[in-house]
Parts: C-alpha cells; structure tokens; sequence
C-alpha cells in the first residue's frame, strides 16, 4: 500500500545522548538504547471515518520518537497497518449503502493527505490487513500445529491462551499480562468492549482471542488453505506484519492506550508462540483524546476530524502545536481554546524568529533534546521555545540563531514556522 511522501530534514549540529520511554509493560520509564537500527511498528487506523484528533495525537507522538531516532542519526524501520477489513468498517459499509473496498480506499487516502499535512514522518512500509492474509494463513496453520490454537464448531480459529502462556521456562515467555499488567477479573469487560466474544460458546477460556473467522454469507473471504475461506482476527494482522518487516523482536510497539489489551497483550502472546521470540523490546501507549467529555471514538460520534479542520482554514501546524502541547500519555480534551492557544504559540514562536538572540539557538536545540529525550515530554520543549520567543528583540535578531532555530523545530518537533 502507498505510504505518504517523505518531508527534507535539516541536519543539526551534535547529537542526543540518551532517551528514555514509559513502558506499559515494566510500568516504568526505561532507557531506549540508542544504537543500531531502530524499528518501531504503530496499530493504524480502521478506514472507515476520517482521521480524527485522537488518531493524529497517537502518530504525532512516534512521529516525535523517530525524529529523536533519526536526530540521533540512527536508522529507523517504521511499520504502520492499516485494518482494511474488520467488523466495523464492514458494518458502517452496510450501514451507509457503500462498497467496504471503496469506503477504505477513500478513508486511507483522506490520511495520507491528513498525515502529510501535519508533517509526520511516513512509515518505510505501510500494509494493509487484506494484503497480508496470505502470510497470516500459514502463522495459524502454524499455531493450530503446536497446540496452541484451536477449531471451535463452524470452524473458526481461536488462540490458547492457556496453553501458549505455559511456557514459563524462559524469562521472556509470554504470559496473559505481560503486556497490560492486567488481572484477568481486570481484563474481561475490556475485551468484551473492545472486540473479544467472551461467551462465544466453545472456546477453551472466555479470553482467547479469534485468529481466523470462517466465511459467513455476504461477508468477503479469502482462501484460508487448511482453515478454510474466511477471513483473519485481529490482533494476529498485526503481528504477522510485524513479523514480515520487522526484527523480532523489534524496538517499540506503539499505539493508543486503548490497544494496551487485548490488542497488544495478545499480540505479544502470538509472537511468543509462533517462534519463542519477544514481539518488542518497549510497549509505548499514548492517552486518549476526549471531546465533549468523552473519549473521542467513531462509535460515539464526538470526532474533530484533521480534515475538516484544514478545509475551514485552520493551518495545520497550529492543530500539530495544539496536540504537542500535551504529554503523549496523558488524557486530554480538544476545544476551540486549545486550538486557538496554539494558534496564538505559533504566532509569537513565528515572531519570535525575526529577532532570535545571538546564541539562543544552540541553547534552545539542548533544551528541546533534554526535554523529548526524557519519554518525549513535548510540553516541556514547547516551554522553553516559549521562553525562547520571549527573549526576541524584533530588528536585532541573528538569522544564524533564526535558522538554527528554525531547522530544530523542523527536525525534533515537526513544527515548520517558515510558509513556503
Ligand atoms: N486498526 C486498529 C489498530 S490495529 C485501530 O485501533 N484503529 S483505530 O482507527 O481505531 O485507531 C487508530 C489509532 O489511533 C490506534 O493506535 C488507536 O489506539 C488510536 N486512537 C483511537 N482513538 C483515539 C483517541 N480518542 N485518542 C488517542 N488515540 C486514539
Ligand atoms: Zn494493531
């Protein structure tokens, strides 16, 4: 599938020395190491509505990590999925008289324009669920040989969990929890909320999740060789893409908090079985954007999409500075205010570069490092360019400061203060 265009990146002057991360699966802030190639997957969208805050407040905090990678002149392997066959994409299809193929299509690329206009760096491999069935089909046939997937009656394909969690010789194996640090009492209305069937009758343990659904009338299926036609889970399209493109294990496995489980426990869980390998070295979630005061989600409606905003005008790197202006992991709520406090930011930082003091860019590209280098606190890094742009002297500026200054907005925080 087409990824987007690739922005120029302005090379800066020395370099980052250390980089620290939350991971969801130590519940702690750990170092990141920063050597060799990076390689970071993040879950995509489902296409079946726009690109909404929510969405683009979770890519633009790894499009934040992988600047860091890259500033610290490290090759980064990015993998994004795109869901382009699910229930709900479905479903909204039949809902709305269309044909699923095109709602996808239309939706995928209304986010590649959404994603390039809020200048996040493109993923080197963008794959679509639909694409990878022919490497999914194996990795079931594969967990259904060693024991650790199961046939219930019609033919559809479930994951042990019981079994696949067993192998506890091996620090690294893979356990339900590992991931979301979760008890089971903990895990069960989340996965009945977020696609898992707990009561489907048949199943070994009301947790294990669908790897592959047999072909159901009217629905799209694809050749399933031993399982069968149908169609793939979920949480296995994301590893067997990981898997084809990636290290195993590679280094981050990114995605809203919404994903920390089942999606990302049982991901993890798959890769384990498939070859006794980790998923990922870090797990790294982003909090959830609320809207009206609630969680802003397709299923409730309350969604301020990035399209609409550009098409009334709003410039994009205002929406970019109003998401940056909250950490990655915390919660928060889209308003007109935040926007227009972005707005007004953006305003004083452009300002701020006609009279940029003699030696303030060094100072400031230290202080943007240190700050997103200590799990990626963007807040702290939009203070210090505030207090760069209140120390401008309108008439009196370095262009060598400005230009510094500039190029460092650019590369670590995407933010382009120069309209071309
Ligand atoms: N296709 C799956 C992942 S494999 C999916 O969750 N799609 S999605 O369209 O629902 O979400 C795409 C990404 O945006 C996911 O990483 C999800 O965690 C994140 N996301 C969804 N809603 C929000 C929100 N309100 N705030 C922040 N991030 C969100
Ligand atoms: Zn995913």
């Amino acid at each position: 599938m087409k990824s987007w265009s690739t922005p120029p990146r302005p090379q800066l002057p020395g370099t980052l020395s250390s980089l620290h991360l939350f991971d969801s699966s130590s519940g702690q802030i750990q170092p990141v190491e920063l050597s060799g190639r990076r390689s970071l997957y993040v879950c995509g969208i489902t296409p079946y509505d726009a690109t909404h805050i929510g969405h683009a407040s979770t890519y633009l905090a790894f499009d934040l990590l992988g600047r860091l990678w890259r500033d610290a002149g490290l090759e980064v392997d990015y993998v994004q999925n795109v869901t382009d066959v699910d229930d709900p994409l479905l479903e909204r299809a039949e809902r709305d008289g269309v044909d699923w193929r095109e709602l996808a299509s239309e939706q995928i690329a209304l986010f590649r324009t959404d994603m390039e206009a809020l200048n996040v760096l493109p993923p080197s491999h963008y794959v679509g669920a639909v694409e990878a069935i022919d490497w999914i089909v194996p990795a079931v046939e594969r967990l259904v040989a060693t024991g650790q997937a199961y046939t219930v009656d019609g033919g559809d394909v479930y994951f042990d969990t019981v079994a696949a969690g067993a192998d506890s010789t091996d620090p690294e194996a893979w356990y339900l929890g590992q991931v979301s640090r979760l008890t089971e009492a903990e895990m069960m209305p989340l996965f009945a909320e977020r696609g898992g069937d707990p009561d489907r009758p048949g199943k070994r343990h009301p947790l294990d999740p669908l790897l592959w659904q047999v072909e159901r009338p009217g629905e799209p299926s694809w050749p399933g060789a031993s399982l069968g036609a149908g169609r793939p889970g979920w949480h296995i399209e994301c590893t067997v893409i990981a898997r084809k493109f990636l290290p195993a294990p590679f280094t981050v496995q990114g995605g809203g908090s919404d994903l920390v489980f089942p999606h990302h426990e049982m991901g993890a869980g798959h890769a384990w079985a498939l070859d006794h390998r980790p998923l990922a070295t870090h797990y790294a979630h982003g909090g959830m954007v609320a809207y009206q005061g609630e969680k802003m989600s397709k299923s409730r409606g309350n969604l301020v999409f990035v399209s609409r905003l550009r098409a009334e005008g709003v410039d994009p790197m205002a929406i970019r500075l109003a998401i940056l202006a909250h950490h990655y992991r915390s919660d928060w709520s889209w308003s007109d205010q935040v926007l227009a406090s972005a707005e007004h930011r953006l305003e004083r930082w452009r300002d701020g570069l006609a009279g940029a003091a003699e030696g303030s860019g060094a100072a400031l590209l230290g202080k943007l490092r240190a700050a997103l280098s200590m799990d990626l606190d963007a807040p702290e890094a939009l203070a210090a360019v505030d207090l760069w742009a209140a120390t401008a002297q309108p008439g009196q500026g370095s262009p060598r400061d400005a230009a510094l200054v500039s190029d460092a907005l650019e590369s670590l925080l995407g933010i382009r203060l120069i309209q071309h």
